[in-house]
């Protein structure tokens, strides 16, 4: 042990895409001493595949709009589960985080006078969707960076972090491993933010790469003695593409329907006439990905098992510059040319709506010092996320978790340590890599993928969970014969393997949550409970140790709720089968 590295800092910021990017850059501002580690390299972090735009009621084109009404779209198509002050706090500060961005040099698409662009994403009730062509993600990640290195932000994103060191119900930093040479790194903090994303990773058909959203957040959180909200609330973006195998659930962006693409099933029908006619293609996510399964379960879809997204009668000029990335990476992975051919998709594990609860002023947890931002955390989207909201969150609470943290930071009293907590975590990774097992990760990963697939989907029931449960207790069986195999090419094996144990947790708290909520609202449809049960306005708060707790959603503010659009949070329309 005397290979480990010693690293100290005020604020420890762990992740290094949007969110965690944010909240470092204003320590930063604010003269604080932050570190900033991440296990993947920080130009390649997911924010960089976030496409089609970011809301902000900025009323460049439709002068009409404000904060309030984007405010009131967030809470109807949230059906309610949305923590309404973390909203307001959102749609309030998201025009300031477009400013921040433009005076940090971000390319926004203009309209021909100067004015940002805004676009329409789907339920929305005006066009709030700044973009930068469907590289929106990409561009804000590059800008992020570089005001990330003007303010001289240390970053490391070779550091993969196993633990975090609590004790006494207090954060005191974080333990890890090098993931190029294997070197343990012990970093001491007065405050941590976690901005380590989601958990979509663990579904076959995902918008998330290999190693990405594999359910880290959950993990630390959990065990430094957080707890974690709507687990069971993941959206499933409607298209994603089919094939080939290694790029299933590639993203195709909403800004392709938002420019105007239709969606038909494999017999030419426009189905979305019979599930939301009004809005169509830009109904709620929820209702065109349940509306993308019903076509496809009842026979409707493709051989291949997906319906078809067709742009062809779009300007090529719209498609070139408004959905450049779409364009290339079809003609990349298929050798299609989507100004000439439909493509082929289903819905696709998109995003955490759930995750580590926070507390709606300033992101912090159950545990002092510890703070949870971006996709990591929750509140924002209930049970259904309007497209274009997690980059406007992840700005807005990146800067106000920045000063929390800063400020938590400097009014500490006394600095925690606890040899206890260093070695129950240096232990770990010591039993990890003594492992004299015969079971591989990849095949562990791919069981739990298999069977969130096939119990945890766009449709659930009470007995499909229930299988699920059981055939994740048979992987967590496995788990003392893992194999832990560093080799010349570096430390990624370890890694994974925490990746895996990370999406044990992330699969029992998706799966206990979805059986405990007997409902169907946005993105949990339950065939066995196919109606909205009013009773069921709780956020399910699920523990390591301690199951889970329905909490009680607060109201939403007057002014804010007369906004809403007309309309019963129903299921009319879901077809739920
Ligand atoms: O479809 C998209 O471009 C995704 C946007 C989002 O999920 O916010």
């Amino acid at each position: 042990v005397n290979t480990e590295r010693k690293l100290s800092a005020s604020v420890l910021v762990i992740g290094t895409g949007g969110a965690g990017l944010r909240a470092a850059i204003e320590l930063r501002q604010q003269g604080i001493d932050v570190l900033a580690v991440g296990k993947r390299r920080k130009y390649d972090a997911h924010t960089t595949l976030a496409a089609g735009g970011i809301n902000a009621a900025l009323g460049t084109m439709d002068p009409e709009d404000s904060w309030q009404q984007h405010a009131a779209d967030t809470i109807k198509e949230s059906y309610q589960l949305a923590d309404p002050a973390i909203v307001e706090t959102v749609a309030r500060n998201a025009p300031q985080g477009i400013r921040e961005l433009e005076e940090w040099g971000m390319p926004f698409a203009r309209e021909a006078d100067g004015r940002i662009s805004q676009r329409f994403f789907g339920a929305h009730k005006y066009r709030r969707t700044c973009f930068a062509g469907d590289y929106t993600g990409l561009e804000i990640q590059r800008t992020l960076l570089r005001r990330a290195s003007e303010v001289r932000v240390p970053i490391v994103d070779t550091v993969y972090i196993s633990r975090l060191l609590v004790a006494e119900g207090q954060v005191f930093g974080a333990y890890g491993f090098d993931v190029v040479d294997g070197t343990r790194v012990v970093i001491h903090a007065d405050a941590v933010i976690l901005a380590t994303g989601g958990h979509t990773r663990i579904w076959r058909q995902t918008s998330s790469r290999r190693d990405e959203n594999t359910g880290d957040s959950f993990r630390l959180a959990v065990l430094a003695g957080a707890r974690i909200r709507d687990a069971e609330l993941v959206q499933f973006h409607p298209s994603g593409i089919l094939e080939p195998a290694d790029a299933a659930g590639l993203l195709i962006s909403e800004a392709a329907r938002g420019e105007g693409g239709i969606l038909r099933n494999a017999a030419g029908e426009r189905f979305m006439s019979r599930y939301d006619p009004e809005r169509m293609e830009l109904s709620t996510r929820d209702r065109v990905a349940l509306a993308i399964s019903t076509e496809i379960s009842e026979g409707r879809g493709t051989a291949k098992g997906g319906v078809l997204l067709d742009l062809t009668h779009l300007d090529r000029d719209v498609i070139l510059t408004r959905l450049p990335r779409v364009y290339r990476n079809m003609l990349d992975v298929q050798m299609l040319d989507i100004t000439k051919d439909p493509i082929e998709i289903a819905p696709t594990a998109h995003y955490s709506m759930g995750g580590v609860w926070v507390r709606a002023e300033d992101h912090g947890t159950d545990v002092a010092g510890l703070y949870a931002i971006g996709e990591a955390s929750s509140g924002t989207h209930g049970a259904n996320r309007l497209g274009g909201n997690s980059l406007a969150e992840l700005l807005v609470y990146g800067r106000i978790v920045g000063q929390a943290a800063a400020a938590y930071s400097q009014g500490l009293a006394a600095q925690l340590r606890n040899r206890a907590a260093v070695n129950e975590a240096r232990q770990e990774l010591d039993e990890l890599l003594a492992g004299r097992g015969y079971d591989n990760v990849r095949s562990m990963q791919r069981a739990i993928r298999d069977l969130m697939t096939e119990h945890a989907g766009v449709i659930r029931s009470e007995q499909g969970l229930g299988r699920g449960l059981e055939k994740l207790a048979a992987v967590e069986a496995r788990l003392p014969d893992l194999a832990v195999h560093p080799d010349i090419a570096g430390f990624d094996d370890l890694a994974h393997a925490l990746d895996l144990k990370g999406s044990l947790i992330a699969a029992r708290a998706t799966l206990e949550s979805a059986l405990a909520r007997r409902e169907t609202r946005g993105a949990q449809n339950r065939s066995d409970y196919p109606e909205l049960d009013p009773a069921l306005k709780v956020n399910m708060v699920w523990s390591l140790d301690g199951g889970i707790e329905q909490q009680p959603v607060p109201d939403t503010p007057a002014e804010i709720a007369a906004l809403e659009l007309p309309g019963e949070d129903s299921v009319v329309g879901k077809l739920v089968e």
